[in-house]
């Protein structure tokens, strides 16, 4: 999964950079600033005192010294005032130049925090907006892990009108899958009262069954295959499919060659969000890779909202199922 968005202390963040969200000083400070120094031990001032501070939109490079990655990059943030002076072009500009500075060193995972979005006082929602639109961008260029870290469960809140309709919609959707019917459990208890024996051990094997190598020469259409007609049908090139879905070239790639490849269920249900398929079919290919949807299950009710409410944003579902504590879509 190129993007991810994950609850930690970037600190403690096994990547290759982790950025860090500075003042221009580059001297350190309170928030993420300070916790990234304190781990990192005064080896790391001592190296930021010689790059003489850093503009407003951009970012700079150090070792990282006692933390468990090798590089950090301090991006400077935008501090907020109403939202019309800039705040919006120099936070884009950090996160690509910071991106762009850890390209250039080799990175091949890198952490962000939410920039500005603390004693810079950017709103959190907006914030994140900025993030994940700046940072898909640049990964439909590259290859790259990024992580974008949230400290705080406040600073990863879908709208709280997002929240309610879902939650409304999980608490109607249980209640269908999960409420018996006087009628149906009348009709359940007659039907186990009048099954024969057998069918319930099992039918015997019917003598004129067609035999194994028959069987097996009708298999259906594979996961694999239904993907990549699904894309033709789309008119979509594979590399648009796979970073809408946000799974990795290498992952694609072994889908590709193997048609019999079974994904895991959030990768398949990754793949059906980024074709747009409705609901129907989203079944249909989740089948083809030995899973279902259900209403028994949270994540399923999540993915069937957005489905229903043709919103095929790998993002915001995800943000979603963060919000219901549910794994999130992708590799
Ligand atoms: N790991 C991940 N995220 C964190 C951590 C952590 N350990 N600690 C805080 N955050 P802030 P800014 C989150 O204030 O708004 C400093 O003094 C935090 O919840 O650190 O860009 C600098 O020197 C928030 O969402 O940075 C500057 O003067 C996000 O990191 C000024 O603050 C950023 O909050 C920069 O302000």
């Amino acid at each position: 999964m190129p993007l991810q968005i994950v609850r930690n202390d970037i600190t403690k963040m096994k990547v290759d950079a982790i950025v860090n969200a500075a003042n221009s000083s580059l001297l350190g400070g309170g928030g993420v600033d300070g916790c990234i120094h304190r781990a990192a031990g005064p080896e790391l001032l001592a190296e930021c005192k010689t790059l003489g501070g850093c503009e407003t939109g951009s970012a700079k490079i150090t070792k990282g010294y006692r933390l468990p990655c090798k590089y950090v990059i301090h991006a400077v943030g935008p501090r907020w005032r109403d939202g019309n002076h800039g705040e919006r072009e120099k936070l884009v500009s950090c996160y690509r130049t910071s991106l762009v500075l850890a390209k250039e060193h080799s990175c091949e995972t890198v952490a962000f925090p939410l920039i500005s979005s603390g004693i810079y006082g950017y709103p959190k929602d907006q914030a994140l907006k900025v993030a994940i639109d700046t940072i898909s961008d640049f990964l439909l260029e590259n290859d790259m892990t990024v992580y974008i870290v949230i400290f705080d469960r406040k600073a990863y809140q879908i709208s709280e009108k997002l929240f309610s309709d879902i939650a409304a919609y999980i608490d109607d959707t249980y209640v269908d899958a999960h409420t018996d019917s006087r009628a149906s459990q009348l009709r359940r208890m007659q039907m186990l009262s009048e099954e024969p024996e057998e069918a319930i051990c099992g039918a015997p094997m019917a003598a004129s069954a067609k035999s194994l190598d028959d069987a097996l020469s009708q298999i259906d259409e594979s996961f694999s295959e239904m993907l990549l007609r699904k894309i033709d049908e789309k008119g979509m090139t594979d590399a648009q499919c796979y970073k809408k879905a946000n799974i990795d070239r290498k992952l694609f790639s072994k889908i590709r060659s193997d048609r019999l490849y079974k994904p895991s269920k959030a990768t398949a249900l990754a793949f059906a969000i980024a074709l747009e398929l409705p609901l129907d079919e989203t079944k249909e290919m989740l089948m083809k890779a030995g899973f279902a949807l259900s209403h028994s299950n949270k994540f399923d009710i999540i993915i069937e909202y957005f489905i229903e409410h043709g919103n095929y944003n790998v993002f915001e579902i995800n943000e979603a199922l963060f919000a219901f504590d549910q794994s999130l879509l992708g590799a």
